[in-house]
């Protein structure tokens, strides 16, 4: 059966959970601490291969286990004009909507262990 590994993109504050969540339902995964280069805030990325007819799991799982959530983010409060900085009319903090997870599912070629 084909491999597939399945990369999720989730908030720091699940990714212990779900690595836990999977190792309890028998798989292995590994987890990279990144950054969403929007925000510019740590995230972490997990890395769970896996045979095809399992993927439905391990989505399963990850749904479980991430939760959606908001960020607040302020605008800078001076920004430079043409001719000076100004302080542009929406300086209150807008909210950016999060996750749960962003996950991508790719087909691997070769698994080796040596
Ligand atoms: P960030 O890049 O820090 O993005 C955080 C959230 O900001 C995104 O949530 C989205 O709601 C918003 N956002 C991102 N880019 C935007 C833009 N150009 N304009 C307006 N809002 C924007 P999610 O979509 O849930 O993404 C969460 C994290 O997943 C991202 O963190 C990034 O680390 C990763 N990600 C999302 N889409 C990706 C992609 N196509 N390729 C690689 N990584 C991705």
């Amino acid at each position: 059966m084909a491999t597939k590994l399945v990369v999720s993109i989730v908030q720091n504050d699940d990714a212990e959970r779900l690595i836990s969540a999977l190792r309890d339902e028998g798989f292995s995964s590994t987890k990279i601490s990144t950054t969403g280069g929007f925000l510019r805030q740590g995230n972490a990325t997990i890395l769970a291969g896996t045979e095809e007819g399992s993927v439905h799991k391990v989505l399963g799982i990850i749904q479980r286990n991430c939760h959606a959530y908001t960020y607040p983010v302020t605008p800078p409060s001076l920004v430079m004009g043409p001719r000076e900085p100004y302080i542009p009319s929406t300086a209150e903090s807008i909210e950016v909507h999060v996750g749960g997870a962003v996950i991508f599912v790719l087909d691997v070629e070769r698994v080796i262990r040596y």
